[in-house]
């Protein structure tokens, strides 16, 4: 692929969202749009930000599927039938969104990946981890990405930062924060295990920092990044 694509991943209320909007307004003053503008082989926009679930139409109502307590009534979700659906919203953000973004050129942020399906329905759910491969490699069509940026951060404190929000009327608390504390455990040692593995993509964030220590940080290794990609 011509462009590049960066994924933010992490437990509940590590920072994700957070520094993903402060890299894309550093991205914007900081001079590399139009060297990333030019090394495009189209003319959409350079930098591109989405999320999973959800990044696409069809995403949404799969988000709302398996995110809103409402959405099922009483019925909970089998642990099958959620993977499947993360992985139908996959397949379908690779093929209409990811991929031809890429293809273009440009550079993707996209708020989690394959690593949360490891983490929380492989070490979360205890489904097999090679089943969650293969259908991932149906769903991604061997689409990985470029850098991971894991935002580690202790479960308790992600999910304190969770509820704090939570307090606000506009924000509900989510199925998957609801969730019991060493289900959070399990798929932070998800996180770990995917780090080791994979140490040239995926770059461990310590997510106890302010905000904007955690900015400078990433703003730092993506600008390494940068200069390799765009030499
Ligand atoms: N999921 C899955 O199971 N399998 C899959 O394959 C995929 C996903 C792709 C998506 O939910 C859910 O789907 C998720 C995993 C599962 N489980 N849950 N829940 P989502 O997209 O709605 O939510 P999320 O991805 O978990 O994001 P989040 O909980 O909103 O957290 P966040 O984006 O990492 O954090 P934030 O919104 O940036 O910050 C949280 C709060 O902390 C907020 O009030 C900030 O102001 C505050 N904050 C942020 N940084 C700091 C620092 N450094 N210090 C202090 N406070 C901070």
């Amino acid at each position: 692929m011509l462009g590049k694509f960066v994924v933010f991943e992490g437990g509940e209320g590590a920072g994700k969202t957070t520094q993903l909007i402060r890299l894309q307004e550093w991205l914007a003053v900081s001079g590399w749009l139009d060297r990333i503008q030019s090394a495009m082989a189209g003319d959409s926009s350079p930098i591109v930000v989405t999320r999973e679930p959800g990044g696409t139409l069809l995403g949404k109502g799969i988000r709302k599927l398996l995110l809103d307590v409402s959405a099922t009534g009483d019925e909970s979700i089998d642990k099958r039938a959620e993977l499947l659906l993360f992985a139908a919203d996959r397949a379908q953000h690779v093929a209409g969104f990811l991929g031809p973004h890429l293809q273009q050129g440009a550079l993707v942020l996209c708020d989690r990946y394959t690593d949360s399906t490891i983490a929380y329905q492989g070490y979360g759910r205890n489904l097999d981890l090679n089943l969650i491969h293969q259908l991932d490699q149906i769903a991604t069509q061997g689409l990985e990405s470029d850098l991971t940026l894991w935002l580690d951060l202790d479960v308790e404190i992600g999910l304190a930062r969770t509820r704090q929000r939570g307090q606000d009327p506009e924000i509900k608390v989510d199925r998957m924060e609801a969730t019991e504390i060493a289900f959070h455990q399990r798929l932070r040692q998800g996180f770990t295990a995917l780090a080791q593995q994979h140490p040239d993509r995926m770059i461990r964030i310590d997510a106890h920092q302010s905000e904007s220590a955690i900015a400078q940080q990433i703003q730092g290794l993506l600008e390494q990044r940068l200069r390799q990609w765009y030499p």
